[in-house]
């Protein structure tokens, strides 16, 4: 039996909760790194958390569009991850995005709209019920996470702020800060990271702009503090830490398919049938799992999604 000190407090009981985790995982760190071997290389083992965890979100509603699948554990979703404007090794945005100062933010609408201007993102994000989306993202390096995002859809934002009938297209763009994010110096893409969509994906209620997982304030790592949710197309679609979002008639150049149009198209949507030039997406790594699974066609959501590409060849538009 432990001998416990008097007087009898829990170290929970005198210190904020982001430390003693992090005191926890850094004792677990620091054993997983004394054991070594392939344990101290799984994803999520343990890792150093940049930060503690975040305020909780209150009330958030669930959704009829959620999955029930089984979830990928916090720890997974918030230590494996792609924001390369903090480093491009999946540990480095859990382990440099604390530098990002979320509050105040600023986002700026512009383009073809009715209602143009710069807005704080508490008031951005107001007027909208938070409801709880479990989704599965797809990554385009073929491993897929089942995550409980918490946010509102895009369109209600969009029917907002009013685009003019000549807007065809959505324009996203991700903070581009040297000062902040380290990643931004190696020109591994021409920043800032940009994507979009066509107005009609933009619109469909599975699409979603995304303030929170696990019912906390979204961590830095994972976007914060919004970032954009396409279930059905790869992670790259799904653009963080938004800072612009212009409407326009052209479709916009994105930062994959600006970098390798050969290997990243506008379109993205999830297909184990059209291959990445360099690897197979006819199966993915389920994070936390040994098996691979098959790969679903729009990465399982073609019932909803389908008939927005009726007609369209979608080797050629990949
Ligand atoms: N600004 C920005 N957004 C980004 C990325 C990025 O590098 N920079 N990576 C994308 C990729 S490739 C994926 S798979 C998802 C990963 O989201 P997650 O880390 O929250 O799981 O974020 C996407 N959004
Ligand atoms: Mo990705």
């Amino acid at each position: 039996m432990l001998i416990k000190n008097a007087p009898d407090l829990r170290y929970s009981d005198v210190t904020p909760k982001g430390l003693y985790v992090r005191r926890r995982e850094f004792l677990h760190a620091a054993a997983v790194a004394a054991v070594g071997g392939a344990a101290a290389l799984a994803p999520g083992a343990g890792r150093l958390r940049a930060q503690g965890r975040g305020a909780k979100l209150p009330n958030v509603k669930k959704s009829q569009f959620s999955t029930d699948e089984k979830l990928n554990s916090y720890d997974d979703i918030t230590s494996y991850n792609n924001y390369y404007e903090f480093g491009t090794d999946k540990d480095d945005p859990q382990r440099n995005a604390h530098r990002l100062v979320t509050r105040p933010w600023t986002i700026r609408v512009d383009g073809m709209v009715k209602a143009p201007g710069s807005y704080d993102v508490e008031s951005f994000i107001k007027p909208y019920a938070l409801e709880e989306r479990i989704y599965r993202l797809r990554c385009v390096e073929a491993w897929s996470v089942v995550i409980p995002w918490i946010g509102f859809p895009l369109a209600d934002v969009i029917k907002r702020l009013e685009p003019l009938p000549s807007a065809r297209y959505v324009e996203f763009t991700t903070l581009n800060d040297a000062k902040q994010m380290p990643g931004v110096r190696v020109p591994v893409l021409d920043w800032p990271y940009i994507e979009g969509l066509r107005m009609d994906e933009a619109m469909h209620p599975l699409t979603i702009l995304s303030v929170g997982l696990y019912g906390e304030v979204l961590p830095n790592q994972n976007g914060a503090p919004i970032r954009l949710v396409v279930p059905w197309k790869y992670g790259f679609k799904s653009i963080k830490s938004i800072v612009r979002i212009r409407f326009t008639d052209q479709q916009p150049r994105t930062a994959w398919a600006v970098s390798n149009p050969r290997e990243y198209g506008f379109f993205s949507n999830v297909n184990p049938t059209v291959d990445h030039p360099r690897w197979s997406q006819a199966t993915e790594r389920r994070l936390g799992e040994f098996f691979r699974r098959k790969t679903l066609m729009f990465n399982g959501y073609g019932d909803q999604v389908a008939q927005l590409y009726s007609g369209m060849d979608l080797r050629k538009f990949y």
